[in-house]
């Protein structure tokens, strides 16, 4: 399966993502693309719609102490559903629809969610730190939110026009 990258501000992005009936070879076949397209990309974190497949699902890769990603760490999520959420935390998120931009977002800290893994298997994770801050950019994507769209209307206006000017440097450097 050949997967691209969709980059904001494509109109895919807003799509919500339906959910997953059929855990067959397709939604397998899906996974195992998403995964090195998200690792040669250095992402941690990758939904399906980024990908152009409007659907229920997400992966994430979050380094170990030493930094390192590895298979091991591989979280896929099939239909996640945050259950329950509290605390609140802010991190510099970045995300691979929107290259090379990174802002402080104010999410919740701790959060539980079930979710079903790629066999149809019900799961639940409970979850704190980067890996609660990624779930919940993932799931957001899932609902066509992105995390530039909690931006204030001034930081947002601000990002509008840097990412303007990035996208024309970026065409002018490829002619
Ligand atoms: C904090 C909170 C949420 C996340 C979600 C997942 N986001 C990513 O994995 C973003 C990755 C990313 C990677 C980049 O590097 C490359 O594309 C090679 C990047 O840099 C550029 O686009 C130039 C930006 C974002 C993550 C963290
Ligand atoms: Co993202």
């Amino acid at each position: 399966m050949n997967l691209t990258i969709v980059e904001y501000p494509n109109k895919k992005l807003k799509e919500k993502s339906l959910i997953v009936e059929k855990f067959d070879s397709e939604l397998h076949k899906l996974l195992d693309a998403m995964y090195p397209i998200m690792m040669n990309t250095n992402g941690i974190g990758l939904a399906a719609i980024q990908v152009s497949h409007a659907k229920q699902v997400l992966i994430l890769n979050i380094p170990d102490e030493e930094d390192e990603q590895s298979i091991e760490n591989l979280i896929e999520m099939v239909n996640p559903v945050i259950t329950s959420s509290n605390g609140e935390s802010t991190y510099q998120e970045g995300c691979l629809s929107v290259p090379a931009f990174y802002e402080d977002i104010l999410r919740h800290e701790n959060i539980s969610v079930n979710y079903q893994d790629r066999d149809g298997n019900t799961k639940s994770i409970e979850a704190n730190g980067l890996l609660s801050i990624a779930i919940q950019h993932e799931v957001d994507h899932l609902n066509g939110i992105l995390f530039i769209d909690k931006l204030s209307y001034s930081r947002r206006k601000k990002f509008e026009k840097e990412y303007k000017r990035m996208q024309k440097e970026k065409k002018n450097s490829k002619k």
